[in-house]
C-alpha cells in the first residue's frame, strides 16, 4: 500500500513516518521546511509492503516565493494523487488553520481517500481536548466521512491506529456492486424521497451503475441532469453509503443524461 503523508510545514509528517516505521529514517527538526522533496520509505509489515511517501510541507501559495518550494508543494499534491490513501497531519498546537482547510478541501474535491491525524496532542492539556475535537469536527463538516485520529508521533501515541485505518479506507475503496443489486437497493431510496419538482418537472431516474472503484464511482442515468440539485445528490450519496457500508472512503456520484429507461426494459 502506498500512503502519502501531507500537511503544513512542521506538522510532524516525517516524525509520523519514523514512528510508523519504528526507526529514525527521516530527518526531523523544529525548522519548518525540513523536507524539501517527496521521499519514499518502504517497510514490510506482516508480509505486506508499505510505501510511506513523506512530502514537503504545504504552505499558503502567497507565501511561496522560491521556485523550488512551489515545485515541492505541487509534488506533494501529486504524491497524494498517486497514493492509495493520504494522511493529513495537523499540528494540534496551532489548531486547524486556513492552509489545513484548503488542503482538506482540495483532497475532498479530488475524491482522494484520506484520514486526518491531529498530531502533538501531548502538548494539549486534557481540559482543552474537548474544544480541539469540536473545532476539528466543525472544520470537517464539508467531508463528514473523513475519519480523525488524535496522535503524538513523538510519544508514539495513537500511531498504531494509522495503518489499520488506512487499510479500512482502502478496503472500502475496492467495493464492487453489481448493477442488478444496486438498482434494486437504490429503488427504495429513490422512492422514499423523490427528486424535488423544479420548474414544474422532476428528473426521472432510469438506472444506475458502478462505473469505477477506488474511489467507488456511481453513475445515475437520468432524464434531466439540470433538475438534480446538490441536496438530492447528497441524499443519494448517503443512501449509497448506508447500503454498501462505505463510511470513510470518498464516493463519487455522477449524473448522466439518458432517454433510455433501461430499468423498464429489465422489469
Ligand atoms: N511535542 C511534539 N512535537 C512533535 C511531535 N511530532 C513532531 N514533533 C516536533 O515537531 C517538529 C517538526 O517535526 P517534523 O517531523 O520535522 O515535521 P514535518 O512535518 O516533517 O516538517 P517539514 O518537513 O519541515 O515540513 C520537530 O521539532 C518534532 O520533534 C509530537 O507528537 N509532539
Ligand atoms: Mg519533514
Amino acid at each position: 500500500m502506498r500512503l502519502a503523508v501531507l500537511g503544513r510545514p512542521n506538522a510532524g509528517k516525517s516524525s509520523l513516518i519514523n514512528a510508523l516505521v519504528g526507526e529514525q529514517r527521516l530527518i526531523v527538526s523544529e525548522v519548518a521546511g525540513t523536507t524539501r522533496d517527496s521521499v519514499d520509505v518502504t517497510v514490510i509489515r506482516n508480509g505486506k509492503r508499505y510505501v510511506f511517501v513523506d512530502t514537503a510541507g504545504v504552505r499558503k501559495r502567497t507565501h511561496i516565493t522560491d521556485g523550488l518550494e512551489r515545485f515541492s508543494v505541487s509534488k506533494a499534491l501529486g504524491s497524494a494523487k498517486r497514493a492509495e490513501v493520504a494522511v493529513v497531519v495537523i499540528d494540534a498546537t496551532g489548531g486547524i488553520g486556513v492552509q489545513d482547510k484548503r488542503l482538506i478541501a482540495y483532497l475532498d474535491k479530488e475524491r482522494t481517500p484520506f484520514l486526518v491525524a491531529v498530531n502533538k496532542v501531548d502538548t494539549i492539556p486534557q481540559s482543552a481536548m474537548g474544544k480541539l475535537r469540536q473545532d476539528i469536527q466543525d472544520e470537517l463538516k464539508i467531508c463528514p466521512h473523513v475519519p480523525v485520529l488524535y496522535i503524538s508521533a513523538m510519544k508514539n501515541k495513537g500511531v498504531g491506529k494509522v495503518l489499520p485505518m488506512a487499510e479500512a479506507i482502502r478496503k472500502e475503496c475496492q467495493i464492487r456492486v453489481g448493477t442488478g443489486a444496486i438498482n434494486r437497493a437504490m429503488r427504495e431510496v429513490l422512492d422514499k424521497h423523490q427528486p424535488p419538482m423544479i420548474s414544474g418537472r422532476r428528473a426521472k431516474f432510469y438506472y444506475l451503475t458502478q462505473a469505477a472503484e477506488a474511489p467507488p464511482t456511481f453513475v445515475f442515468f437520468v432524464s434531466d441532469v439540470d433538475r438534480v440539485r446538490d441536496s438530492y445528490a447528497r441524499y443519494l450519496e448517503n443512501g449509497l453509503r448506508k447500503l454498501f457500508g462505505i463510511k470513510m472512503a470518498p464516493v463519487k456520484v455522477v449524473f448522466r443524461a439518458s432517454h433510455t429507461p433501461k430499468d423498464e426494459r429489465n422489469a
